[in-house]
């Protein structure tokens, strides 16, 4: 299939350490893939949903200890320690490089090996790139047909000297000749996500879930990219990428940065409350952004499909998500109904009255426990969401108007604010706090701190990245994208969610619009800019005038409380912080420390400082 060397020996040097039974390239034919997904189902991984509830679609259960990211197995081997910085786990290369050899020999026996060829951006675009997969799990195959552009194209597009990254995975369960394969093979006691940047390699060993074993998204397009994009002088980053069209015919970009199940897919397809708006999608989980030859940060999305959260995403919250997966996707750790097909909390108001759940027991909605795992995922091509927007493949990318940063905070954070100045706002994005899903294992809940949406997917040191990030600040100058930090999150004292969120955040997207416009006045704050209370649009929502208060003010004593933690947080990157973020924390301190009132309030603060 090709005459590219380079690759033509790293398949075969992959094979002769795996020994896997055969090799499989795959062509991206609709015949293949078809197969593949029948092998699946054959080999008891998969299932077919009732085709006439979802065409074409399969029902996947992981096993129940493999069923999301695992950080705390995620490495960055970059020659020097300092390179990978105090929030990555670092390794020596060399010393990693002795542990895989052993976990991948012989690793793939009885297996199939399967190539994959990879573009991440659409195929000739100047910020496209490729790669390729060594897998062992026709999974992985599966959701990387859906998920990126695979085969012979890209193939042809590589060519025979073409460059390219490399990835290889295993779910590290040879099958010993005569032994029965179970439905989801992995190894759960040694699990190993690991990542060369010097040579942009992966090597992912015991996980075939998601970010762990579909190698072009988490790894390639951000941990590695983020190195290239540094020495490369663009972005990668873990951001949705959206178009909206205001009432008048206006046509803006932004993309936004929220960490995993922080609500990126649902932004980024988002059906508008206001009446007259139009958005369209161009990606949801992220962006790669470079400076066009007119002088604007220009973003592409990678991917070719959404691997995305399924609980939680219903007709009423996501529509377009629901559209979406009516055929051609994979359903993995949802529940299954009686007919056939799949469900998750949130995908109707009220559950059916039996389901089989995520691991395979029987389900009634008075058991106690919830029907799929809370990081139940769909795979589904993007083509099928009906409001892409036509320009989503376009080599060129769009031109970003706005980049927005956002978490989960139940307190401190309001629900929109506006920074200063690209720097200022490269600080509030260093700051960034939010509480933990269920995207990566661990404690669910716990408030960390996720700069940029970065924490798990920056491939080199996070002080170094915000440098970068200021560098281009000051490359694009009065051309780059201003900067807004939201919060759907925010919670009342008693613990309710305050703002709408979904359809209605479009109230928030066209504040911001407006203030990219100059059309707007805002509220100076000591953290940023915010709305002036009736420059938000409440028309027919359900807000009492007290919540609208809590959702906009800034509390000096949490803000307080946040600078210390800030503070303890920089002091671990050493002389590694930049200057600016260090004056900007300054700054931040004492303009909370001028205005010690408990709260800024901008009902209060509307006949003074506005901006
Ligand atoms: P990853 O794919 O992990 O990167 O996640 P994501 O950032 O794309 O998050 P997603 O849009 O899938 O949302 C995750 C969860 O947050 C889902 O259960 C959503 O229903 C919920 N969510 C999304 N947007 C909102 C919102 O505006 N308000 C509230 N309250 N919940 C939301
Ligand atoms: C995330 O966790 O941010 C995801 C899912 O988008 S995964 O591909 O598993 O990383
Ligand atoms: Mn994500």
């Amino acid at each position: 299939m090709t005459h590219n060397q380079e690759l033509l020996d790293f398949v075969e040097s992959t094979r002769a350490l795996c020994r896997p039974d055969r090799v499989v390239w795959i062509d991206g034919s609709e015949a293949q893939y078809r197969s593949i997904l029948q092998s699946m189902v054959d080999a008891g991984t998969a299932k077919w949903l009732n085709p006439e509830k979802r065409p074409n679609s399969l029902h996947v259960r992981s096993d129940p200890a493999d069923v999301a990211r695992v950080e705390d197995r995620t490495f960055i081997c970059s020659e020097h320690r300092d390179d990978a910085g105090p929030t990555n786990n670092w390794a020596d290369p060399a010393e990693m490089r002795k542990t895989l050899r052993s976990l991948f020999d012989g690793c793939m026996r009885g297996r199939t090996m399967y190539v994959i060829s990879f573009c991440m951006g659409p195929l000739g675009s100047p910020i496209a790139h490729i790669g390729v997969e060594l897998t062992d799990s026709p999974y992985v195959v599966a959701s990387m047909t859906i998920t990126t552009r695979v085969g012979a194209r890209v193939l042809e597009a590589l060519g025979d000297s073409g460059e390219f990254g490399r990835c290889v995975h295993s779910v590290g369960k040879p099958l010993e000749p005569g032994s029965r394969d179970v439905p989801w093979p992995c190894n759960n006691e040694n699990k190993y996500i690991t990542h060369f940047p010097e040579t942009r390699e992966i090597w992912s060993f015991g996980s075939g879930y998601g970010g762990n074993a579909l190698l072009g998204k988490k790894c390639f397009a951000l941990r590695i990219a983020s190195v290239m994009a540094r020495d490369e002088g663009w972005m990668a980053e873990h951001m949705l990428i959206v178009k909206l069209t205001s009432p008048e015919g206006r046509v803006s970009y932004m993309a936004a940065a929220f960490p995993s199940a922080c609500g990126k897919t649902n932004l980024a397809m988002l059906t508008p409350t206001v009446p007259g708006w139009k958005v369209e999608c161009i990606g949801d989980d992220i962006a790669w952004m470079r400076f066009g030859s007119d002088g604007r940060l220009r973003a592409v999305n990678p991917e070719a499909g959404f691997f995305g959260v399924a609980p939680g995403t219903g007709e009423k919250t996501n529509p377009n998500a629901v559209a979406t997966l009516r055929r051609e996707s994979i359903f993995t750790n949802c529940a299954t109904t009686d007919d056939g097909d799949v469900w998750w909390e949130g995908m109707t108001e009220s559950p059916p009255a039996h389901l089989i759940d995520w691991r395979g027991r029987d389900w009634s909605p008075d058991c106690g426990r919830p029907a799929a795992h809370p990081n139940a995922r769909f795979t589904t091509p993007a083509a099928q969401c009906p409001i892409m927007a036509p320009e989503w493949e376009d080599p060129a990318g769009v031109p970003i108007d706005a980049i927005l940063f956002g978490g989960r905070r139940a307190d401190t954070v309001p629900l929109v604010q506006e920074a200063r100045s690209w720097r200022h706002g490269t600080f509030l994005g260093s700051i960034m706090g939010s509480e933990k899903t269920a995207a990566a294992a661990g404690k669910v809940g716990e408030l960390r701190r996720d700069p940029m949406a970065m924490l798990p997917f920056c491939g080199y040191n996070m002080a170094d990245y915000w440098a970068h990030w200021l560098k281009m600040g000051l490359r694009g100058g009065d051309n780059m994208p201003r900067i807004f930090y939201v919060n759907w999150f925010a919670k009342s004292p008693d613990g309710r969610i305050l703002w709408p969120g979904f359809g209605d955040n479009i109230r928030v997207l066209e504040w911001i619009i407006r203030r990219c416009d100059d059309e707007v006045k805002a509220v100076e704050t000591p953290v940023g800019l915010v709305p002036h209370p009736g420059d938000l649009n409440t028309d027919g929502l359900n807000l009492s005038a007290d919540d609208l208060t809590r959702l906009l003010e800034i509390r000096s004593d949490e803000w307080l409380g946040e600078v210390d933690s800030v503070r303890a947080y920089y002091k671990r990157f050493g002389t590694r912080l930049p200057d600016a973020l260090a004056h900007e924390l300054e700054n931040l301190e004492s303009r909370l420390d001028a205005n010690r009132a408990p709260t800024t309030n901008p009902t209060t603060l509307r006949a003074t400082g506005t901006s």
